[in-house]
């Protein structure tokens, strides 16, 4: 089977470059407006790994759902964006005013300040609702796509974790589970090698994290995470082998978590993690590495891939107009938003506690 990719416009090629920088804007500005003291909360930042999000989501069908993790925020607003939907309020994930809101704890998150990050989600856009217990939500995606089949639709359940959860017991039970009864659900492993202060030859003995796959029966596929046309490509492929009725698979991209687990973590983490080790593991940015690829083709000029140098640059070195323009507004909008909105009323803290009425 030829590869995905290989059947991607211009057009589209340059939209997930555009995609790439919005999930890394997006890290950058909540750093800066944390540091600047206007923002509170921890975040957990997605820089460095945007190819696995942008790669994994580009092709998905609006009706597919998606399970994030903690490091995954962008995809709240990135699910169901391609093909200029980023701002249409029908399409099938959050806008950036909701995703702003949620972290702002105020009125207009779909979690209304009962958290400041990942734990949402929205039966509407098909995002099945993110929890701490890591690796819990693959049994709830394989019944998702379970109770979807029974009913005739087609539609296939991505769900994201870090290496770190893959020894989880609940990670076997329901990818067996999902195996057995051929579900169309796909595993995507980030793997950036640490799972808090854990490395992961603490954790696993072997260098691939896809061949747990062996185990199940199901494929096990292995993309470069600092590449988002490669995690497109074996993510497409997972994806047409899933709603072709084959069942399941495992995805594994490789990468690095560029800074600690969280802000609060970073600067333990600078001393947890071996220099020469963040440096290489901060070398192939994939921005850098999608406009290289994008010049190798003809696709934008030396000029244009000189512009906008956001690669490799953290939130206290990149700047506004290291972003396109486009992406800078998007986020303006979002964070002006959230910044207006009221507090929900102290009264709704025991809100849906209980199940009310009838
Ligand atoms: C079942 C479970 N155990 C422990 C935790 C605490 N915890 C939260 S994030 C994390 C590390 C996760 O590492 P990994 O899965 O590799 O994801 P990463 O943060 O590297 O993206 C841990 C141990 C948890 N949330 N759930
Ligand atoms: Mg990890």
């Amino acid at each position: 089977m030829e590869n995905a990719s290989e059947l991607l416009t211009k057009d589209q090629q340059l939209e997930m470059l555009m995609h790439l920088y919005l999930a890394r804007y997006f890290d950058v500005r909540l750093i800066k407006e944390k540091k600047r003291g206007r923002l509170k909360g921890t975040l957990y930042s997605s820089h460095n790994q945007e190819g696995i999000i942008v790669g994994s989501l580009y092709g998905l069908q609006g009706t597919d759902w998606i399970s994030p993790i903690h490091r995954d925020m962008p995809m709240f607003f990135l699910k169901d964006a391609a093909g200029g939907r980023l701002r249409d309020p029908n399409r099938m994930g959050m806008s950036i005013e909701e995703v702003c809101g949620q972290v702002w704890g105020k009125v207009t998150s779909p979690g209304r300040a009962r958290d400041n990050w990942s734990h949402i989600g929205s039966k509407r856009a098909h995002i099945i609702h993110s929890t701490s217990m890591l690796a819990g939500t693959i049994p709830v995606a394989a019944g998702v796509v379970y109770a979807d089949k029974l009913t005739g639709g087609d539609s296939v359940a991505l769900t994201f974790n870090g290496e770190g959860s893959t020894a989880q017991g609940i990670f076997h039970e329901a990818i067996n589970f999902a195996a057995v009864h051929k579900l169309p659900v796909i595993t995507v492993i980030e793997n950036n090698q640490w799972a808090y202060g854990t490395p992961t030859d603490l954790e696993y003995p072997l260098e691939d994290f896809a061949r747990r796959a062996d185990g199940y029966g199901i494929p096990g596929l292995i993309a470069d995470g600092q590449n988002v046309f490669d995690v497109y490509d074996k993510v497409m492929w997972a994806v047409e082998y899933a709603r072709a009725g084959n069942g399941p698979s495992i995805v594994e991209c490789k990468t690095f978590r560029a800074y600690g687990h969280g802000d609060h973590d970073d600067d333990r983490a600078a001393k947890y993690r071996a220099k020469d080790e963040v440096e290489q593991g901060r070398s192939r940015d994939p921005i850098a590495v999608a406009k290289r690829l994008l010049l190798e083709k003809g696709i934008i000029t030396k000029a244009q891939a000189e512009g906008h140098m956001a690669e490799g640059k953290g939130a206290s070195e990149a700047r506004d107009e290291d972003f396109p323009e486009e992406v800078v507004a998007y986020l303006k909008q979002g964070v002006e938003s959230a910044v207006a909105a009221p507090l929900p009323e102290a009264q709704e803290g025991g809100m849906w506690v209980f199940k009310e009425g009838n």
